[in-house]
């Protein structure tokens, strides 16, 4: 069954011209793109994003970077894509994640890790939700759906 996460281009990425290169992961290893939107987010939807990490050290200053400048906010799909998407993201900091990951390749930094990624099915229909209404997501078909997870045997 497929399976959605939240991804989202964070405003280090954008400003690095390093969207094209994201998006053009996720598009190659297969998974389906079924909503996006750029846009600025506010203190206030930032506080909710990161809901989570409240009270943490570095939560206010996450809080700021998220709402500084503009993001990618993208919804993918495909079997299995939650754990699929934060392995090709790879671990938080840039400098512990392993190259070849987007993190690992681009980032060397704590909190400027370049994107964001839902990391479970309950975060991700939370996230989801936080940003995109039901009739913003898009249902269509990819044409080489089949050939992508070899239902043709
Ligand atoms: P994740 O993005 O890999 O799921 P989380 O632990 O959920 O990592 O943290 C959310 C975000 O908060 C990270 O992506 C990173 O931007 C930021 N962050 C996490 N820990 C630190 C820290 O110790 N210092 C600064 N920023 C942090
Ligand atoms: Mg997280």
């Amino acid at each position: 069954m497929a399976e959605r996460t939240l991804v989202i281009i964070k405003p280090d990425c954008i400003q690095r011209h390093l969207a094209g290169e994201i998006i053009g992961r996720f598009e190659k290893k297969g998974f389906k793109l079924v909503a996006a939107k750029f846009m600025q987010i506010s203190e206030e939807l930032a506080r909710q994003v990161y809901a989570v990490h409240q009270g943490k050290p570095f939560f206010e200053g996450l809080v700021k970077f998220l709402s500084s400048a503009p993001v990618l906010v993208m919804v993918w799909e495909a079997e299995a894509v939650i754990d699929m998407a934060r392995k090709m993201m790879g671990a938080t900091f840039g400098y512990d994640a392993e190259p070849g990951t987007i993190r690992g390749d681009f980032g060397c930094s704590k909190g400027y890790n370049l994107v964001h990624g839902s990391d479970s099915a309950e975060s991700a229909e939370q996230e989801i939700n936080l940003f995109f209404r039901p009739d913003e997501i898009v249902d269509y078909k990819l044409t080489d759906s089949d050939w992508l997870y070899g239902k043709n045997d």
